[in-house]
């Protein structure tokens, strides 16, 4: 189902691949190493060589309805394959952040744009499966599969694994998108009932986390009792 491109070394594989006009869906491009990787927002992702699974899928659905969920269904696969490799506390802090105990193991940044009815997403995912150490502004907040379990990974292995969860879930976003929703608020604790800070870039709303519409936003129920619907921001856990 995959076109696999490997390179050993490209700026970010978001940006090659978007740069591939040609490039059928499902085509995919992986790097041992990104020299300019990218988060949200211009933020930059640590990408050291050879420690990480670098990687963007060319998704093309025919329709443009619900559409945001790509992010959390790619979330739900890297969580559920994190899972089968044997770690625990593996979390999904919303939108689509994956967490072992409580430190990010992998960033997902979807790119793209809806014409008319089809789109033409850029899914690009990093999981940190071979890091020993991090740069000291990560060193608390991030790991590592092998931090976590003490085995090496084969990027390889993983990345088989992972695009293997992301067909799945992939067609059953296609068939029954509800079924993702429903998927992620059982893999996230970020779901329900969860004291949270969330910045939305003009303004900080305090409140309780209470499941996610079928578009994937967050309710929050909020410190005066509303209940508010929270497209983008910054999440943070307050107890
Ligand atoms: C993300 O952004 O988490 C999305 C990261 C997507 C990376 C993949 S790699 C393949 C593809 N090609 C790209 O160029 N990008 C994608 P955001 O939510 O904005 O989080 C960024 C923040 O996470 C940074 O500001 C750091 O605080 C933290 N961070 C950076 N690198 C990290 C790492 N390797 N592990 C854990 N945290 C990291």
């Amino acid at each position: 189902m995959f076109t696999i491109h490997h390179f050993e070394s490209v700026t970010s594989t978001n940006d090659l691949l978007r740069k591939m006009d040609e490039a059928k869906e499902f085509t995919c491009v992986v790097a041992d190493q990104q020299t300019a990787g990218r988060g949200r927002r211009d933020r930059t992702w640590h990408s050291a060589p050879g420690d990480g699974l670098y990687l963007s899928i060319l998704l093309l659905p025919r329709s443009s309805a619900r559409v945001p969920l790509i992010s959390l269904m790619a979330a739900v696969s890297v969580a559920e394959t994190l899972v089968e490799r044997g770690l625990s506390g593996v979390d999904i802090k919303w939108p689509n952040d994956v967490l072992a105990n409580e430190r990010k193991i992998c960033g997902i940044l979807t790119e793209g744009a809806s014409t008319g009815q089809s789109s033409r997403i850029i899914l690009g995912i990093g999981v940190n499966l071979n890091h020993g150490v991090f740069p000291e502004d990560l060193n608390l907040t991030a790991t590592s599969v092998k931090i976590e379990t003490g085995r090496e990974v084969v990027a390889a292995e993983f990345r088989d694994q992972l695009l293997e969860r992301i067909a799945h879930w992939y067609q059953i976003w296609k068939r029954d998108p509800d079924l993702v929703v429903t998927r992620w608020e059982q893999l996230s604790s970020y779901a329900r009932n969860r004291h949270v800070a969330i910045s939305t870039g003009d303004a900080l709303i305090n409140g309780v986390t209470d499941g996610l519409t079928s578009d994937g936003a967050l309710r929050v129920i909020d410190e005066k009792g509303d209940d508010r619907i929270i497209l983008a921001g910054e999440v943070q856990r307050l107890r």
